[in-house]
């Protein structure tokens, strides 16, 4: 078997993707070729997104790159079927004339994904789209300014996607030297996220940036989310140790400007890799009713003894939860959020069945598309 490139090593290949690869693809890496001759496929990671297109990180280096048709085509059954940063994807290597060009998208370990903005509503009959925050990441850092109105009810979205995606969230707490009362904010936050660490920093004064430093490690991924000027790109350039991301100023009303514009995966000096974005103004979920029964565990089991079993929790007769918060078991505040959250999903669902998205379908023609590939790089080796 061709040896593991150093290089896509330190972007987090390891013996597991290399399974996946060998799984889809074959015995072999092909090893990519250069020159105008068509290549045989190899790996490559997304790095960054732009407006035009995407960067990939190869063997030989860094490229840009687009989604093949057939990938742009699958989009309408599938909408979270578009390569993102931290993808690994089957990629025909770039000629000095065209980028290289994405063919399939290996199995994601893990993805952050949230209802594309402006699609909320799907009355009208626009297409709700999801979008692909990150793919294949460990850790989400969600970032929090102690200067802006800490916001509970934002966190437990942040902790549903999280869940969903199966991405280990933790809670950072950005500008600790403005909060006049450290003690109380982080106790606020953990009363959000019960049970997920939260930890207070500044990038200022250099507080507590020690206790993120074991997550920045090994060649695994941490993305960083959160509302714009909370001091995302400020905490990537720290670790960088030089100003590459743009940093802003924030405004009067302690909102950012949105200085990042788009979505990069940075490898860190020390090994770690982080993915920056830009500010999430709004954070609709998509599909995550795991990760809500996940965030809001104490409503699982009250939820089944309701009479009816699509009960809202909200006035139905026989219904547990409201039983349960009755006599104190339940907070109101939690409950509410619970019952917001899961009927937003509730609308989704109902919209992608009007769409017939069908994930049956479109694992069929992964199956499909991994086949030609085969078939395409037996014929390369001929
Ligand atoms: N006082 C203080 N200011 C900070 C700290 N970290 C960041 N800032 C300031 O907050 C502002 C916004 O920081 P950015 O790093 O650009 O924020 P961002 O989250 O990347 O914002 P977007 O890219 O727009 O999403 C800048 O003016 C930073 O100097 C901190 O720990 N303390
Ligand atoms: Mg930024
Ligand atoms: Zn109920």
């Amino acid at each position: 078997m061709a040896e593991i490139s150093e290089l896509l090593r330190c972007y987090g290949w390891d013996a597991r993707w290399q399974e996946a690869w060998r799984s889809a693809y074959g015995p072999d890496v092909p090893s990519p070729r250069v020159g105008t001759q068509p290549g045989a496929i190899e790996p490559a990671r997304v790095i960054a997104e732009h407006r035009g297109g995407l960067v990939v990180v190869c063997a030989g280096g860094e490229h840009p790159a687009l989604p093949a048709g057939t990938l742009r085509r699958r989009r309408k059954r599938e909408p979270a079927a578009l390569p993102a940063v931290g993808d690994w994807v089957a990629a025909l290597p770039c000629t000095p004339l065209t980028p290289a060009v994405i063919q399939a998208v290996l199995p994601r370990r893990t993805v952050l994904v949230r209802q594309a903005s402006g699609s909320r509503k799907s009355a009208g009959g626009a297409a709700v789209e999801a979008q692909v925050l990150a793919a294949n990441v460990d850790v989400v850092f969600l970032v929090n300014a102690l200067d802006a109105e800490f916001n509970p009810r934002r966190i437990e979205r942040f902790l549903v996607l999280a869940a969903e995606g199966r991405v280990e969230p933790v809670l950072v707490l950005t500008k600790a030297d403005l909060c006049a009362d450290l003690d109380a904010a982080v106790a606020l936050a953990s009363r959000a996220a019960p049970g997920v660490p939260v930890l207070p920093v500044s990038a200022r004064t250099g507080h507590g940036l020690a206790e993120l430093e074991p997550f920045l490690h090994g060649h695994r991924t941490v993305a960083l989310l959160g509302l714009s000027g909370a001091g995302k790109s400020t905490l990537v350039n720290r670790w960088l140790g030089q100003a590459r991301q743009a940093v802003g100023e924030v405004d009067a009303a302690g909102e950012g400007r949105h200085i990042t514009t788009h979505r990069a995966l940075l490898a860190l000096p020390g090994g770690g890799l982080v993915v920056d974005t830009p500010g999430l103004r709004e954070l609709a979920l998509w599909q995550a009713e795991a990760g809500l029964a996940e965030v809001f565990p104490e409503f699982e089991r009250p939820a089944a003894a309701c009479r009816f079993r699509d009960c809202r929790h909200a006035g139905e007769p026989g219904c547990a939860i409201a039983a349960a918060a009755e006599v104190g078991e339940i907070d109101p505040e939690r409950l509410e959020s619970y019952r917001k959250l899961a009927r937003e999903l509730g609308h989704q669902r109902r919209s992608d069945k009007l769409r017939g998205l069908d994930a049956r379908r479109a694992r069929k023609s992964d199956a499909r598309m991994s086949r030609a590939i085969k078939d395409f790089n037996k014929h390369q080796r001929k």
